[in-house]
């Protein structure tokens, strides 16, 4: 058969679609035929579970060696490249340079269904409205564009498995996939809103059992947002909204579980971790989360550039 790719994109390229919304990623993963997805899941699932950022090389190599034909070599080559990121030890990390009049960059957390998209575009808009149409890029994580991204949709909506480290590593390389995009956007002057980041990253596979500091080590040297806005709900408000349920971790007792780990301070290290009560009426929400962006963005100035640091770069392990 021949190989129907699902995902063709580097990084750069699929910057073009940041503007998409999730919904839209997730239809695209479903363009896979069940025979597809039947194959991808005969690959990975009997991976064993990987404790090494290589160790995910694994996951490539089975895909490789099978007959499956969703990913093609240029997505496999683009998944390496993510896992490339994560091999770097902490000090050949990058350090990101701002430029004169840089973008802000903005990040939503919490739990699933807490109001995090509709927020994060809401500030897209607001900010479109205060400096212009192109002054800002909305993007989310996972990137279900990209070939990390798929496995990750194709891992949450349980159609293959993969085990708690495998995914842990997959959600990081899928960040590091983006990372020099979000630096070239910010120093472009552009703005970046970002629907989740390192924080769910950390918080869901801690919640998970795996520890802490091995879940934020792949992150740490990411670049470190401006502001962060963590919705705060009662798990059994986001558990009514709708949808809710469709996707592996939609679970009460995983959603308590996440909540903890979120509250957790080591989490907030060197972080403007902004809590916004996510319970109210959107709109009321919102105006609180646009005055909080005012005032972020005028912290951390030094002279005329504001800078940009490595996430959690100055914790000790
Ligand atoms: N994950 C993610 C990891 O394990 N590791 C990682 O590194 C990362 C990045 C997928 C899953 O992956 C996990 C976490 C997740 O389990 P996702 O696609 O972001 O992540 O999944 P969700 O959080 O479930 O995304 P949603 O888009 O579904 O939820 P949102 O964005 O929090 O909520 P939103 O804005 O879509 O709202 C949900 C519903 O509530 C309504 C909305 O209209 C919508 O119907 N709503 C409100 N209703 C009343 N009052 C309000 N204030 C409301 N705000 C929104």
């Amino acid at each position: 058969m021949e190989a129907v790719r699902y995902v063709t994109m580097g990084a750069r390229e699929a910057d073009a679609t940041l503007v998409q919304e999730p919904s839209a990623a997730q239809q695209m993963a479903r363009q896979l035929s069940e025979e597809q997805v039947a194959e991808v899941a005969a690959a990975v699932n009997s991976v064993p579970d990987i404790k090494e950022p290589s160790d995910l090389r694994q996951v490539v190599e089975a895909l490789r060696s099978s007959k499956q034909t969703a990913f093609s070599a240029e997505d496999l080559a683009s998944v390496e490249a993510g896992i490339a990121a994560l091999e770097r030890p902490l000090d050949a990390r990058p350090t990101w340079t701002a430029q004169k009049g840089r973008g802000l960059f903005f990040v939503f957390e919490g739990l699933d269904r807490s109001g995090k998209s509709t927020q994060s575009r809401k500030l897209r808009e607001h900010l479109q409205k205060e400096n212009g149409p192109e002054s800002v890029k909305w993007m989310c994580f996972p990137n279900r564009e990209l070939a990390t991204g798929c496995l990750i949709d194709l891992y949450l909506r349980r159609q293959i498995e993969l085990g708690d480290g495998a995914i842990h590593l997959l959600f990081s390389a899928n960040r590091w996939e983006m990372a020099n995009t979000i630096l070239e956007e910010l120093n472009r002057g552009v703005s970046v809103v970002c629907d989740r980041y390192a924080f769910s990253g950390v918080a869901y596979s801690a919640a998970k059992g795996l520890d802490f500091h091995w879940c934020q080590a792949p992150d740490r040297g990411l670049p470190c947002p401006d502001g962060v806005f963590f919705m705060r709900v009662d798990p059994e408000v986001g558990a009514a909204r709708a949808n809710f349920g469709d996707e592996r971790y939609e679970n009460a007792e995983m959603q308590a579980s996440v909540r903890s780990e979120f509250q957790l301070p080591r989490l907030h290290e060197g972080v403007a971790w902004q809590v916004v009560d996510g319970g109210r009426a959107i709109d009321e929400i919102h105006e609180d989360i646009c005055k909080q962006a005012a005032v972020l963005g005028q912290a951390g100035q030094e002279g005329d550039t504001k800078s940009i640091r490595g996430l959690w770069m100055q914790q000790q392990q």
